[in-house]
């Protein structure tokens, strides 16, 4: 990408797509459009096919999602379905439409099978059952990353997949009910250091092991992968490390500074028991994470704690 070149950042007040403009404005991208959601309704294809029409964006970061924890996933599953598949359906045929350069679609750890071979390997997308929690949301963006492929094979647009792992950072949604987990537990443990809880209570089994990358760092290897990348297969994004819920819990406790004790509701689901990416295909392409769990931690911590005072 040109750094005058025309970017559309779909979803850019979000997690990931706030993400993606830190990344561009500190690299020198100066061109980048976007629309607030009360302005523009991704999921209307009439509505999204006059955007492109009148801006003719030139490349696309397609960050636009319904996305949710565990709780959300499960409780929800007609509207993850429904808003991701008109989402990314309307903005990449309107790419397509409009000749978009490039376009660069998010997808996420949960489109691979439940019981999958760790590190989980691209190829083995399609080879078995999905983890029914997130089962909705995982059609969605298997749909997804498959249109941008028969997009590519049958009319040569310069269409790419990334499939991130769990990701956390600053303008996550700390919301208990809907949150993932990396957001709820900063959460759950600082009102219980507030409020001089005896304990805190998580969800499931503790046991379940999950990947976490910053999202800073996820959106510097999507800048990476829009200069770099350019193959009908999509890319895994991720640190090629887990860790347990468990030991999470202890890490998040120690930065926030909260001493009293943790219990787990094993009513509540714990989802995939394991869905740690092989890193391989993005390290050959030569990117590599550089923040640790720890440190993101302790910026997401530092960023909370902000928004508190400021609130
Ligand atoms: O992050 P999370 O909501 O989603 O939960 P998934 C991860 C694990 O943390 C589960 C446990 O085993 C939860 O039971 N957990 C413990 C908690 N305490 C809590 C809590 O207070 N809140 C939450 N949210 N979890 C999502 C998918 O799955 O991962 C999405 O639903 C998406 O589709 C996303 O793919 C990346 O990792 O299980």
């Amino acid at each position: 990408m040109d750094t005058q070149a025309k970017i559309y950042v779909a979803g850019h007040t979000g997690l990931v797509g706030s993400a993606i403009m830190r990344v561009l404005n500190r690299n020198g991208y100066t061109h980048i459009c976007t629309r607030e959601r009360s302005q523009l309704d991704l999921r209307n294809q009439q509505a999204v096919h006059e955007f492109f029409e009148q801006e003719k964006p030139e490349y696309v970061f397609l960050a636009a999602a319904k996305v949710g924890g565990i709780h959300a996933n499960n409780t929800y599953p007609a509207e993850f379905i429904y808003d991701n598949l008109m989402i990314q359906s309307n903005i990449i045929h309107a790419a397509y439409v409009h000749k978009v350069k490039k376009l660069l679609f998010l997808g996420s750890s949960c489109i691979y099978p439940k019981m999958s071979p760790q590190p989980i390997k691209e190829e083995y997308l399609l080879t078995g059952l999905l983890e029914p929690t997130n089962e909705a949301y995982a059609i969605a963006k298997i749909a997804g990353l498959e249109m941008c492929k028969f997009y590519r094979r049958q009319y040569g647009c310069d269409f790419i997949s990334a499939m991130p792992t769990n990701l956390y950072g600053i303008n996550d949604n700390f919301d208990l009910n809907t949150s993932h987990v990396l957001p709820a537990l900063i959460r759950k443990f600082h009102e219980a250091k507030v409020n001089q809880q005896d304990e805190v209570v998580l969800w499931g089994t503790g046991k379940p092991l999950r990947e976490f990358l910053f999202v800073d760092d996820l959106a510097d290897s999507l800048v990476f992968l829009m200069n770099h990348y350019s193959e009908e297969i999509h890319v895994n994004i991720g640190t090629g490390e887990d860790i347990s819920i468990y030991d999470l819990a202890l890490t998040i406790q120690e930065v926030v500074g909260y001493k009293g004790k943790i219990v787990y509701d094993s009513s509540k689901p714990d989802g995939t028991p394991r869905k740690l990416l092989n890193v391989g295909r993005l390290h050959q392409s030569g990117w590599k994470h550089k923040i640790s769990l720890q440190e993101g931690i302790t910026t997401v911590y530092n960023w909370y704690l902000k928004q508190q005072i400021s609130q």
